[in-house]
């Protein structure tokens, strides 16, 4: 890491919900907070669920959110890496990300090292115990079969299906309680210290679960949830030596 700099993490942002003229100002807000933080950043980390659906056609991407990944470009195209994780509302994630805009894409959980600190980091769906409804789920949204059925059906459809079923019925997400379940229960938290057994980490990043918390896994380990830019507005900061959780407030 260049000193002076730092390393910035983002998830759940859930664009085009509930519809995209209310998910407009959040995605200007989101586009203000990446403005700022370019100026220091040696890293963007983004952890998933950017948009609320998305799914890629072998021609054609879903219409909107142009400024967003428009600030996306720029960002990159001026030499700041930008690593982008799918979450549960965004894995049919193709190449569009890495061909149009070179950002990496990430569909499971990734171990980087900064300044000698490991992290772990991923969207943290379907991780740890529980949640087998929607593990079931995740395999057939993931199935190929599936995958290619949906293709099939015309864009208009689809993606009309898709959205009514993200934002109505809560298909996609899962068991997106957002009720704290206590430190114990937590079950990225589990996870966490179950992956301490094998090998140590000093920061586990994870979105999903939409509620910003640190919580110490292990005398040297942190657990951090980012929350979300839905009611938070809330984003990780890595200086070299500490991981803080801000809310941005513009
Ligand atoms: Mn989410």
């Amino acid at each position: 890491m260049n000193i002076n700099s730092k390393i910035y993490f983002a998830s759940d942002q859930h664009f085009g919900a509930p519809t995209p003229e209310l998910s407009f100002p959040r995605e200007q807000k989101f586009i203000n907070w990446l403005d700022e933080v370019k100026h220091d950043a040696d890293a963007i980390f983004l952890l998933g669920d950017l948009f609320d659906f998305w799914f890629e056609y072998k021609t054609v991407v879903p219409k909107g959110f142009v400024r967003v990944l428009g600030k996306l470009a720029e960002i990159k195209d001026a030499g700041i890496p930008i690593y982008f994780f799918v979450g549960n509302h965004d894995l049919w994630m193709g190449d569009y990300f890495q061909k149009e805009l070179n950002i990496p894409v990430y569909h499971d959980n990734q171990e980087f090292t900064f300044n000698n600190k490991t992290f772990l980091i991923g969207h943290g769906d379907g991780k740890g115990p529980g949640d087998l409804g929607y593990k079931r789920m995740k395999k057939v949204f993931t199935n190929p079969f599936s995958k290619w059925l949906f293709r099939w059906l015309h864009p208009d459809i689809g993606v009309k299906l898709a959205q009514y079923l993200s934002v109505k019925n809560k298909l996609i997400s899962g068991a997106e309680d957002v009720k704290f379940l206590g430190e114990e229960n937590e079950w990225l938290v589990q996870y966490a210290k179950r992956k301490l057994e094998t090998k140590s980490y000093d920061f586990f990043v994870f979105g999903h679960r939409h509620l910003p918390m640190i919580i110490d896994v292990s005398e040297k380990s942190k657990y951090i949830n980012l929350g979300d830019w839905i009611g938070y507005f809330t984003y990780g900061v890595f200086d070299g030596l500490t991981f803080e959780l801000k809310e941005y407030k513009n």
